[in-house]
């Protein structure tokens, strides 16, 4: 009886190696990683921006990821707003309208940054609406 009490571990052991349940998990392959996409994109407002329309921004057209998160630095020498808003062309007066924005910076002193974060794939232009200053440029969020 006392053998086979040291005996039955024995052989569940190797049982357990000719099975390969002793063994490690092989590795399998993962894809390649895919370069990381930066979190943070950073738009500069330019100098003399006021008159440049859709050049007033660079760049002026930015197509980034939902969750990235977007950086306006005023580059120029006065202050300018940012806000959502759009006109028939770039070169157009926008006005102010009361409805809730998707972009609000409010004022933008020179060398003042705003930054936000889009999560909602879709399409965001943008503008200043102070007067006399005509200022154009465009968010394009894809899923
Ligand atoms: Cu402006």
């Amino acid at each position: 009886m006392r053998i086979s009490v040291l005996v039955l571990p024995a052989v569940i052991l190797s049982i357990m190696l000719g099975t390969g349940l002793g063994r490690t998990a092989e590795v399998t392959p993962t894809e390649p990683a895919r370069p990381p996409q930066p979190s943070v994109v950073t738009i500069r407002i330019v100098a003399d921006a006021a008159s440049r329309c859709d050049k007033a921004y660079d760049p002026p057209v930015v197509t980034i990821k939902a969750g990235t998160t977007v950086a306006w630095i005023n580059q120029d020498y006065e202050t300018h707003t940012l806000v959502s808003g759009e006109g028939k062309d770039p070169c157009q007066q926008i006005e102010r309208s009361p409805e809730v924005r998707v972009i609000d910076a409010g004022q933008l002193p020179p060398r003042g940054e705003y930054r936000k974060m889009f999560t909602k794939p879709g399409e965001y232009p943008y503008t200043c609406h102070l007067p006399f200053h005509h200022m154009s440029g465009k968010i394009i969020v894809v899923p």
